[in-house]
């Protein structure tokens, strides 16, 4: 007998089946464009000089090779190689230093504000300093509809749609460039729309790539697909200065295979972005039946066993649920198991971003090899206060050309937004055990407070400015975070503004609610201000903030954002960690590794 419980259990089936079918719907009527540029920051320094470019050039963090040129790749160099290795590989390399991120950020931003301008969307998503996702999908629905059909090969891509002469001359009856697969065969008549919107996807991505090259000098690996994971992926079949579009069919059929689910399957399930070094290792161990095993051999990288996400979906009994149960954890996101089981299935519903004008955090970080004094402290977070505090007036503040705050013509500067929150972390480095040895740890502590207003004074120089942030608001907060005078010792301090408010002086009629307008009349207004700040009771707002901010533990919490949400953090993290045992500086991913092998026997 068919209960109301069956019933609405069934109605819930039609609809999740309506839900999964307008998603695969949506999934199948975008066109995403993936930027990744090649060797990035390598190139920015041969902006800079072009005579580099002929040379073997690599660019050095600490004591590692980030990343090296082509000329220095054909020559046996490698991303993330010791500088130590690397001279003896090919000791005529030319190394720059490029600890300083500001030139790769400088550069970052022109050429995403370049690339954000070609489109008419406007839906441009900066992924870290050098990816760029970019919704195409209005300029190729405008291109197919002017289609002549009867004449694909002298086709002409229109670029505006108020003058229909710009653009340019392409041949819409093929993809340009590689595809995955490389020999498609046939297509069928359900695939048709999809290939045709490709085609011109492909051919609006040579056009990008080119502009991107012949303009400023650049030049990039491009994915096109129908959303940002498969538009990611799929770039890399062909790197550098090349593009690789996927090609339908997307769904199986009775008679072919999807060509989304084979290009998945390939992949190691630690490559799948928004699945991190945690969550495959979780998964790897449920398909293994054991601990995932280290490769002992090696000391950068290479570190996990290889378990592809074919391994993963073909499990006996994987799905949603299993994934749920295999992820889910304190800090895990609801909901995890779901979202896995679709991105390793090539799903991915997420909206390219619409751009920001402001990051949404800024956070400058370091490690260490020992920091267990006070005064240390003091002196790394003043360092790391001046970075910050220089951070924010450059990509908090804009000129402001308004004519009453002009001084002899020359533009004073004006804030876009206001960090309401400051966070602490650091990472405390867990005791000796009594074998001599130490536990690795990934532990982040983190304490928030209330965003000093002094912070954006208009007057004050940056240095002192980073003074006060340390002695009013750092060092009290450090003391809470960590309230013992002495027994600690920190591998890594992090210092972070977040929480942005928007200021609202984007025109000239929004003056009245501008509040940085406010902060112009300084004393008076921060006077004020910082009355406020005071009544404001300090313990509430640091456990009201900590409990926003969910910020205990972030690796944990980084972990379990949502795969999803590409957000970009702004900030290329300087993940490089110092070996407690003998000083050296490597990536933070690969410091378990490299304490295995001192482990080896000799
Ligand atoms: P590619 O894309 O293979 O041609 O080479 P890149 O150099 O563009 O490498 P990519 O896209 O993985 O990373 C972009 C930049 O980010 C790269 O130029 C240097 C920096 N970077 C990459 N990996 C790391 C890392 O593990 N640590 C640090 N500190 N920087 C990194
Ligand atoms: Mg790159």
């Amino acid at each position: 007998m068919r209960t109301d419980a069956t019933k609405a259990s069934k109605q819930g089936e039609t609809l999740d089946a309506m839900d999964r079918a307008s998603s695969l719907k949506r999934h199948d009527s975008r066109m995403i464009i993936h930027f990744d540029y090649d060797c990035f920051y390598a190139s920015v320094f041969e902006a800079e000089n072009p005579a580099l470019k002929n040379q073997p050039l690599a660019v050095q963090q600490k004591q590692i090779i980030v990343t090296c040129n082509y000329e220095a790749r054909r020559r046996g160099l490698y991303k993330l190689q010791l500088i130590t290795e690397a001279k003896k590989v090919c000791p005529d390399v030319v190394i720059v230093l490029g600890e300083d991120l500001t030139r790769f950020r400088n550069a970052s931003k022109e050429l995403y504000s370049f690339l954000r301008k070609s489109i008419w969307s406007g839906q441009a998503e900066r992924l870290g300093f050098d990816e760029v996702f970019l919704d195409c999908t209005d300029m190729v629905n405008y291109n197919i509809d002017i289609l002549n059909h009867n004449d694909l090969s002298h086709s002409f891509f229109c670029l505006d749609q108020n003058d229909p002469t710009i653009g340019f001359q392409y041949d819409a009856s093929e993809p340009f460039g590689p595809t995955y697969p490389p020999e498609a065969g046939a297509v069928s008549d359900q695939d048709l729309q999809l290939y045709q919107r490709l085609v011109l996807g492909s051919h609006l991505a040579r056009y990008l790539r080119h502009e991107l090259e012949n303009e400023k000098g650049y030049t990039a690996t491009v994915g096109i697909s129908t959303n940002k994971i498969l538009s990611k992926l799929v770039g890399n079949l062909h790197k550098p200065k090349s593009q690789t579009t996927l090609v339908p069919p997307y769904d199986a059929s009775a008679s072919s295979e999807s060509h989304v689910t084979t290009f998945m399957d390939s992949h190691d399930i630690g490559r799948i972005p928004g699945i991190g070094f945690k969550l495959s290792q979780k998964i790897r161990a449920r398909i293994l039946g054991r601990q995932p095993a280290f490769d002992e051999g090696l000391v950068y990288g290479g570190t996990k066993e290889k378990v592809t996400v074919r391994d993963v979906r073909t499990f006996l009994g994987m799905g949603p649920e299993m994934l749920e149960e295999i992820l889910s954890g304190p800090g895990s996101q609801r909901g995890i198991g779901g979202k896995i089981w679709g991105l390793i299935q090539g799903v991915d519903d997420v909206e390219v971003s619409q751009a920001k004008k402001v990051p949404s955090q800024i956070s400058i970080e370091d490690s260490y090899t020992r920091l267990d004094t006070l005064d240390e402290v003091r002196k790394k977070l003043n360092l790391l206060s001046n970075s910050l505090i220089r951070r924010m007036h450059l990509d908090l503040m804009e000129d402001d050309d308004d004519a009453e705050n002009t001084d002899h013509g020359i533009s004073k500067r004006r804030w876009l937004a206001h960090p309401r929150t400051l966070r602490l972390t650091t990472r405390p480095r867990p005791a000796v055990n009594p074998d001599g040895t130490r536990s690795r740890s990934f532990n982040r502590v983190s304490r928030s407070l209330p965003m000093p207003t002094f912070a954006f004074s208009l007057t004050e120089n940056v240095h002192a400015l980073a003074d006060r942030l340390v002695q009013d608001s750092l060092i009290p907060c450090f003391r809470k975070l960590h309230p013992e005078r002495s027994g600690w010792n920190l591998s890594l301090v992090n210092v972070a503004v977040t929480n942005m408010a928007e200021t609202a002086a984007d025109s000239k009629d929004s003056k009245g609610r501008d509040i940085s307008r406010m902060f112009r009349r300084q004393d008076d207004v921060l006077k004020e201000w910082r009355i406020v700040d005071e009544d404001v009771a300090p313990h509430l707002t640091d456990d009201v903030n900590d409990l926003l901010e969910g910020s205990v533990d972030e690796d944990v919490c980084s972990e379990a954002t949502p795969p999803t949400s590409w957000e970009s953090d702004e900030e290329v993290q300087d993940n490089v960690d110092v070996c407690g045992r003998c000083g050296l500086s490597v990536p933070s991913f690969a410091l378990l590794a490299h304490e295995r092998f001192h482990q080896m026997p000799d």
